[in-house]
C-alpha cells in the first residue's frame, strides 16, 4: 500500500515538473494571437490580448537618410496639449500619451509565430501608400508614416501619397513632404475619406494601392504577404489583422486572428468569429481568411483593379457606408476579399468621431448606406430599409451612374453574393411585419419573399374576397397585411 502511495506521489511530482517545463517553454515560444478581452470603438473593435511588449528585432533606428531633411523634433513641438487641456478633446484619444510616444517605438510581433518562415517572391511590384486625414493629431501620424518607412521592404514603397481633407493647419501635411518618398495633396475644401482616397488613387504612381488609416502602426513584413496576394491575383483585395492601439495609454495590443468582417441589415459593421466549418477546416493558421466585408481603412488593391471596378462611389459624403459599397461591388463583380494573417497593423479605434459632419453624423451615414443598399441590395434592401426605418424618404441623390456601372460590369446578383459569400446573414432576417418582430425558420431562403413596400408606405394585403392579393396602405395590427416567409424552390 504503502508502496503504490510512493508510487502515485512520484509519478504526480514528474507530471508536475513536466508541466512546468512545457508552460515555460510555452512561454517562450512567438505569441500566437489568442484572444483575452474585448475592446470597442464604433463597432470597429476586436478581440484583443494584452501579452508582452518585446523589442522586435527589425525595429533599428531609422536612418537619417530615411527622413531628409525633415526636422521631426520641431514638427512635433509646434503642436503640443497646453496645460488644462482635455486630452481627448480633438482627436478622441488620448493625445497626450501619444505626444510621449514620439515619433516611433518598438512593438510586439503579434503574428503568429508561423508567419516568420514563410517566403515571398524577391520582386514583388511596388505600392503607393495612400492615407487620406482630418486633422489628425501630428505624433499619430507621424507614427504611422514612420513606420511604414522602417518595417516595409524600401523597395516596395513607391511613394506615401497623403491627402490632407482641408484640415485646419496646411502644415500639418506640408512639412511632411520633405521626408523623402513623401507626398502632400491638400483638399480646397473638405472632401471626405471617399473622395479624397479618389484622389490619392489618381495621383498614384505604382500599380499597387495601399490604403491607410492616419492613426496606424505597421508590423513587421505587414507588406509582403498583402502584395504577394495581389500580384498572384490581381482581383483579390485583402487586408491585415487589424490590431488595436489603445485609445487611452497607446498600448499595442493583438487582435484575435479568428475574425472576419460581417454586418447586420442595418449595414452595420462588425467582427465576428468565423464560421465553424471553416475554423475547423483551417489546418494551417497562416492561410487567408475569406471576408463578407471589409474594415474599411486598410487594405491593398490592385490599382487597374480598383479603376476597373469603379473606385469608389464619390458621391457618399465624409465618412462610412463605403467598405459595404467596395466590398459587395469586388465580391458581385468577379474578385475576392480577404483577410490575411500574416499581415499585421495597429490601429486607434475610436469611440466617437472626432470631427464635424456638415450634414449631420446620422444624414450622412444613411445616405451612404442607402446609396450602397440602393445599388447593391436588390429586393434585398428592403431589409435595410426594415432595420433602419430612419433611412425612409431620406435624400441620398442620383444613383444612375453607379447603376450603369454595375451594368456594364456584369455583376452578379445580391442573392448569388447572400448565397455563396455570407449565407450567415440570411439567418439574422427579422422582418417587421405589424407589430411584431419574427426570425425566419433557420434554412429560409429568402426567395420570393413576403413584400412590404416600406418606403413608399404600402403593403401587400389580402386575401380580398375574391382570392387576390392587393397593394394598400400599411395599417399596423391588420391581420390581412401579417405574412410569413415561406420556403419556394
Ligand atoms: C473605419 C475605417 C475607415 C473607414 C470607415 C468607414 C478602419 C481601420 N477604419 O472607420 O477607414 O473605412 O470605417 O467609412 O478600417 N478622414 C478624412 N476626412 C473626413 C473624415 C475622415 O480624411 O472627412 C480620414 C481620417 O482622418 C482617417 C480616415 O479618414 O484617417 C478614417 O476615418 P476614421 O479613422 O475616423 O474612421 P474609423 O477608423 O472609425
Ligand atoms: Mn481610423
Amino acid at each position: 500500500m504503502r508502496r503504490i502511495r510512493a508510487n502515485a506521489i512520484a509519478i504526480l511530482t514528474v507530471a508536475w515538473i513536466l508541466g512546468t517545463f512545457y508552460y515555460l517553454w510555452q512561454d517562450n515560444k512567438p505569441q500566437s494571437t489568442s484572444s483575452a478581452s474585448q475592446s470597442r470603438g464604433k463597432g470597429h473593435g476586436q478581440k484583443v490580448s494584452p501579452g508582452r511588449l518585446e523589442i522586435h528585432r527589425d525595429d533599428r533606428t531609422i536612418p537619417l537618410i530615411l527622413l531628409g531633411t525633415f526636422d521631426e523634433k520641431s514638427y512635433l513641438a509646434g503642436k503640443q496639449l497646453k496645460p488644462g487641456d482635455d486630452p481627448y478633446r480633438d482627436h478622441a484619444f488620448n493625445v497626450q500619451e501619444s505626444d510621449r510616444l514620439g515619433s516611433e517605438r518598438a512593438i510586439r510581433d503579434t503574428r503568429h509565430y508561423r508567419c516568420a518562415s514563410l517566403n515571398y517572391d524577391a520582386d514583388l511590384p511596388s505600392t503607393s501608400i495612400i492615407i487620406t486625414f482630418h486633422n489628425e493629431a501630428r505624433s499619430t501620424l507621424l507614427r504611422t508614416i514612420k513606420s511604414v518607412l522602417m518595417r516595409s521592404p524600401p523597395s516596395l514603397i513607391q511613394e506615401i501619397i497623403l491627402i490632407d481633407d482641408f484640415s485646419s493647419d496646411p502644415e500639418d501635411c506640408q512639412l511632411l513632404a520633405q521626408i523623402p518618398k513623401v507626398r502632400c495633396l491638400r483638399n480646397g475644401r473638405r472632401e471626405g475619406l471617399i473622395r479624397s482616397r479618389v484622389r490619392g488613387a489618381n495621383a498614384a504612381s505604382a500599380s499597387i494601392l495601399t490604403f491607410l488609416d492616419s492613426h496606424c502602426e505597421v508590423n513587421t513584413d505587414w507588406l509582403q504577404p498583402m502584395i504577394q496576394r495581389v500580384k498572384e491575383d490581381h482581383t483579390r483585395v485583402v487586408s491585415p489583422i487589424i490590431d488595436v492601439i489603445s485609445l487611452e495609454n497607446f498600448a499595442y495590443l493583438a487582435a484575435s486572428a479568428d475574425l472576419r468582417g460581417g454586418f447586420d441589415w442595418s449595414l452595420h459593421f462588425k467582427w465576428e468569429q468565423i464560421p465553424i466549418e471553416q475554423k475547423m477546416a483551417r489546418s494551417d493558421p497562416t492561410q487567408p481568411i475569406r471576408t463578407p466585408v471589409i474594415a474599411g481603412g486598410i487594405f491593398v488593391m490592385d490599382k487597374s483593379w480598383f479603376n476597373h471596378l469603379g473606385q469608389y462611389d464619390t458621391h457618399m459624403d465624409i465618412w462610412g457606408g463605403e467598405n459595404f459599397e467596395l466590398s459587395f461591388r469586388v465580391w458581385m463583380c468577379g474578385g475576392s476579399l480577404e483577410i490575411l494573417p500574416c499581415s499585421r497593423v495597429g490601429h486607434v479605434f475610436r469611440k466617437r468621431h472626432p470631427y464635424d459632419f456638415p450634414e449631420g453624423n446620422a444624414l450622412t451615414y444613411i445616405k451612404n448606406t442607402r446609396r450602397a443598399a440602393e445599388v447593391w441590395m436588390d429586393e434585398y434592401k428592403q431589409y435595410y430599409y426594415s432595420a433602419r426605418p430612419s433611412a425612409q424618404g431620406k435624400t441620398f441623390g442620383s444613383i444612375a451612374d453607379r447603376v450603369a456601372l454595375r451594368k456594364r460590369l456584369n455583376c452578379k446578383p445580391f442573392r448569388w453574393y447572400m448565397e455563396n459569400v455570407y449565407p450567415e446573414l440570411r439567418e439574422r432576417v427579422t422582418v417587421k411585419q405589424t407589430d411584431s418582430v419574427f426570425s425566419p425558420p433557420q434554412k429560409w431562403k429568402p426567395k420570393g419573399s413576403a413584400l412590404q413596400h416600406l418606403v413608399s408606405g404600402l403593403c401587400l394585403d389580402g386575401p380580398t374576397p375574391t382570392g387576390s392579393l392587393v397593394v394598400s396602405q400599411c395599417r399596423p395590427q391588420a391581420a390581412s397585411q401579417s405574412w410569413e416567409p415561406q420556403i419556394i424552390s
